[in-house]
């Protein structure tokens, strides 16, 4: 972005480290304060006319809140809610404001380096010195060039973690131009099975928005909206009117913050929600509690849900949904709220009582699935399960029950297959890393077999070379070996990978494994982007763009680095990226070619929301008057939802909402015949039990935990904190100052949450510094008693643990973690079906003394 770089010595890594932090900061704490940073506070300053409230848009965590930040001399000092968005409506959240200690962290990585140590691993200091920018994009280029050259282009890879929706420059075109298959996203460590069941109950590969503020009735699985989850901003806001006039229920093993201001805290045993969800199915069949506009009825009016009773289906006239009897038959007729129980280890009574009171709320009533219940081995059926409930009562689509996104007039970037020649396309052909598609890994994004990532496994595709090598990457704001479930096998995978880039912030884990490293703006104030997120009943679009003065010479990862690096491989005789670049992506106000990197970004961004800003091309939604205008704006809001339009037209097999999925069916049955095998078979290799029709249809499995009871008494429950910007609140002072903001929880500490049932037998009291072991790893972190967590299991933030990424993130840097990283005792496994890692009801553990 046309600054100027100041930072030229040559330093290594560690020295760099110390070096970077401010002169002059205070210590409190243990830690050191960037209050060298924060010149004045914004009420100060705006008495003084100082500075602006510049738009912006936040990534903290997936809500993508539109913000103001307030900039004095090109320094941001505050954040709040930008007041122009329909779906944030001005609120805002506390990490939010995290952002500002991010974004002048001292610890941040502020020019090109490369690493001197050629030999790899986590006791290896890379020895990193810096370089220039032209430097580093000559090295990565002539690696490229060397697979070009070579005919081996699928041996390049592309990681990206967080990202805008810039990402398709880099992820996409990039990497097929180049000529391989293997762009890997992070999708699948983050939520891919929370969009299984809508799928293949109502057609919606995606999240769904809530309508809190019109519901009788809000049921939640395993997900907390008032600390995690999507739109915490606005649920914040809104919560207090939904609990004025909603019951809330809420099945979660540990007492979250909303499980704190709920009606009903039913806290299940880990992995046991769908034993729940059937039961309540249950119960407002045979209660007469379905929503007959929606669902439809007996034909002479008589309610045949009985206990243990078959129905025959001629009987039952449906109206929006399909398969309700296959359901009652297959799975409903004998799961009753005793049944589940005695699986859940909550009462019966409580079961039966909340789910009469959702029934009764019908169809204002919704039943709102987080990662909890699906992120599980067998988590893609307990996705259905929970979200089925939401057709009985048929608040799918409807005032006060579950939305699917709004339409939004964004628009894609232009196509690209004429810039792949030969060598890319035979590249592209082959086989990816992560082994999608396979018979064991079906990854049914959408119900194609092999439409979605299996993230995690790309580590045992890189370790085993299967099905080749990878020879150069580049990775973009992620951090799997500290992000992923048994995040440890990174490590390995990445020791093989001969020439990594990692674009990025931070020294993270993942850079230490880095050739080059690539210093990157930060996605708040420093980037030029857009996303798109849903909830209130729009969905908004705010635009990410540089709105501070940095004195360092960061690039933007998705726009500004593939700009350059197109210019570098041209140089060098492959000009198809550069030329896709500048031929097509005129600023579409001027018709002008980008010339430089940030015109291109900028160009892009204009490409990608024209429809948005330009009078010319609106088809809906705010009406902005140009560009300069949007940036000022910094969002656009879409119409508002239209209730009830898809009733009888899902994008199911059937148009109907499905109980009896034949979506998943057909899903099921090509993923089989691909492979020459049986539904059954499928099943197996996928880790599930269900055989024959019940493949079908929402129903109850048993977890799958790894571990045996006799060495590993407790199950382990991970959670988000509700501080954590992802993986990426560690080295923010305020992470540590205000951490009991999470129930249980001690500041300046990284505790796990034990019932003094459980603390008491193993002689622990608060404070204790534990061991936390599963089968396949150990971390340590300080033991805490606290009646929050139900017996027999032990609950604890994900978060901390770092060993790198910067001075407060690990305790030493490079070398010792500050805190437990709960993926390190988190076994690398998968629902299958959407290629998800599991996070929950996955392990057992046991504690010791350290
Ligand atoms: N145990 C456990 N593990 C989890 C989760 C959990 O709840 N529990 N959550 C999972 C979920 S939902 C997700 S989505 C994944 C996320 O996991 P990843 O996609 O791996 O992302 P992060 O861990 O947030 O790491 C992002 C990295 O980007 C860099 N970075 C930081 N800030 C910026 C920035 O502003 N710009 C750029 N370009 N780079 C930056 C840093 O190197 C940082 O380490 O983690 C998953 N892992
Ligand atoms: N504060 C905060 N908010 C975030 C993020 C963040 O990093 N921090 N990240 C964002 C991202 S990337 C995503 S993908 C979303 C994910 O948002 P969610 O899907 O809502 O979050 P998860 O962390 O996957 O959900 C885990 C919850 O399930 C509970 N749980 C664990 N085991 C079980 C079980 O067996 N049954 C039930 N019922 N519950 C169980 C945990 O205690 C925890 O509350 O959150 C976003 N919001
Ligand atoms: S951290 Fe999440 S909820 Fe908070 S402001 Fe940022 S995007 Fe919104
Ligand atoms: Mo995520």
């Amino acid at each position: 972005m046309g600054k100027e770089r100041r930072d030229e010595q040559g330093l290594s890594r560690r020295v760099f480290l110390k070096h970077s932090l401010v002169t002059g900061a205070a210590a409190y704490g243990g830690f050191p304060l960037m209050n060298a940073f924060v010149p004045a506070t914004a009420e100060a300053a705006s008495n003084t006319q100082m500075g602006e409230w510049k738009p912006a848009t936040c990534q903290g965590c997936t809500s993508w809140c539109a913000k103001q930040v307030y900039v004095i001399n090109g320094r941001a000092v505050k954040v709040r809610g930008n007041p122009h968005s329909k779906v944030n409506l001005g609120a805002g959240c506390p990490r939010s404001h995290f952002g500002l200690q991010q974004v002048y962290d001292p610890d941040r990585i502020k020019t090109p380096m490369k690493r001197t140590n050629p030999v790899k691993g986590r006791d290896q200091d890379p020895k990193f010195v810096p370089i220039s920018w032209d430097e580093a994009l000559d090295t990565i280029a002539d690696k490229i060039m060397e697979l070009r050259n070579n005919h081996e282009t699928e041996k390049y890879m592309l990681m990206r973690g967080r990202y805008s929706y810039m990402r398709d420059i880099l992820y996409d075109s990039m990497t097929k131009i180049i000529g391989s298959p293997n762009n890997i996203s992070h999708s699948a460590l983050c939520a891919e099975a929370e969009k299984f069941g809508p799928y293949f109950t109502e057609g919606l590969w995606d999240y769904r928005q809530y309508d809190v503020e019109n519901t009788n009735y809000i049921l939640l699985w395993g997900a907390d909206p008032l600390s995690a989850n999507r739109q915490v901003s606005y649920y914040s806001k809104a919560w207090g009117l939904a609990l004025d006039k909603a019951t809330v229920a809420i099945a979660e093993p540990r007492l979250s913050s909303t499980a704190c201001k709920a009606d009903e805290w039913l806290p299940v045993e880990p992995g046991q929600d769908g034993a729940v969800a059937s039961a309540m199915a249950h119960v407002i069949l045979t209660e007469g509690l379905w929503y007959k506009p929606f669902v439809g009825d007996f034909i002479d009016g008589v309610n045949q849900f009985k206990e243990g009773a078959e129905v025959s289906e001629e009987s039952f006239k449906e109206v929006y949904t399909y398969g309700l009897v296959k359901w009652w038959n297959l799975e409903l007729k004998d799961k009753t709220p005793e049944w589940a129980a005695k699986k859940a280890g909550i009462p019966a009574e409580q079961i039966r009582r909340v789910a009469i009171g959702f029934g009764k709320a019908a169809p204002h009533a919704m039943s709102w699935v987080g990662g909890g219940p699906v992120m599980q081995v067998r988590g893609g059926y307990g996705c259905m399960a929970t979200h089925a409930l939401n057709g009985l009562v048929g608040s799918v689509d409807n005032i006060g029950g579950t939305l699917a996104p709004n339409k939004v007039y964004t628009s894609s970037f232009p196509k690209y297959d004429e810039y792949l020649d030969d060598t890319a396309q035979k590249g592209k052909k082959h086989g990816k890393i992560d082994h999608r598609g396979r018979l064991e890994f079906p990854a049914l994004n959408k119900g194609k077999s092999g439409g979605g990532v299996v993230t995690n496994n790309a580590a045992e595709g890189i370790i085993n070379a299967d099905p080749n090598e990878i020879k150069v990457a580049i990775a973009y704001m992620n951090n799997f070996n500290f992000s992923a479930p048994q995040g440890q096998r990174w490590d390995e995978a990445l020791k093989k990978i001969p020439f990594l880039t990692h674009i990025t912030t931070n020294a993270s884990e993942f850079s230490w494994f880095a050739d080059i490293v690539l210093p990157d703006t930060h996605h708040m104030f420093e980037k030029w982007g857009y996303v798109k997120s849903h909830g209130h009943g729009y969905r908004h679009v705010p635009l990410m763009q540089p709105i501070i003065d940095m004195p360092f010479e960061f690039k933007i990862d998705e726009t500004e680095i593939p700009f350059l690096l197109g210019k570098k491989l041209a140089e060098r005789g492959f000009d198809n990226l550069h030329r896709y670049h500048v031929e097509q992506f005129k600023d579409p106000e001027t018709g002008k070619a980008p010339s430089n990197e940030g015109e291109f970004a900028e160009y892009a961004l204009k490409i990608g929301t024209v429809k948005l800003w330009d009078p010319a091309k609106w088809q809906g939604g705010d009406k902005i008057n140009g560009w300069e205008e949007f940036k000022r704006i910094g969002v656009s809001n879409s119409d508002p939802y239209p209730y009830r339009k898809r009733w009888g037209k899902m994008k199911t097999a059937t148009g109907m909402f499905e109980f009896y999925s034949e979506t998943l069916k057909k899903a099921l049955e090509k993923h089989a015949e691909k492979h020459g095998v049986t539904v059954d078979q499928v099943m197996e290799a996928t880790k599930y039990e269900a055989r024959g029709e019940l493949a079908f249809v929402p129903h109850y499995e048993e977890p799958y935990i790894h571990g045996d009871s006799a060495d590993f008494p407790l199950l382990f429950v991970d959670h988000k904190s509700r501080l954590n910007r992802e993986g990426r609140s560690a080295n923010c002072p305020w992470y540590y100052e205000l951490k009991d903001l999470d129930p249980g929880d001690e500041n300046y500490a990284d505790v796990a949450k034990l019932n003094p049932i459980d603390a008491g037998p193993l002689g622990l009291k608060d404070g204790d510094a534990i061991r936390i072991v599963s089968p396949v790893g150990t971390i340590e972190c300080t033991a805490k008693l606290w009646e929050g967590v139900r017996p027999g299991t032990v609950a604890k933030c994900y978060g901390q643990g770092h060993w790198a990424y910067g001075h407060l993130a690990s305790k030493e840097f490079g070398k010792t973690p500050r805190g437990g990283n709960n993926n390190f005792i988190i076994p690398a496994d998968y629902d299958r079906l959407s290629g998800a890692s599991a996070y929950y009801g996955t392990t057992r553990v046991r504690i010791e003394k350290a």
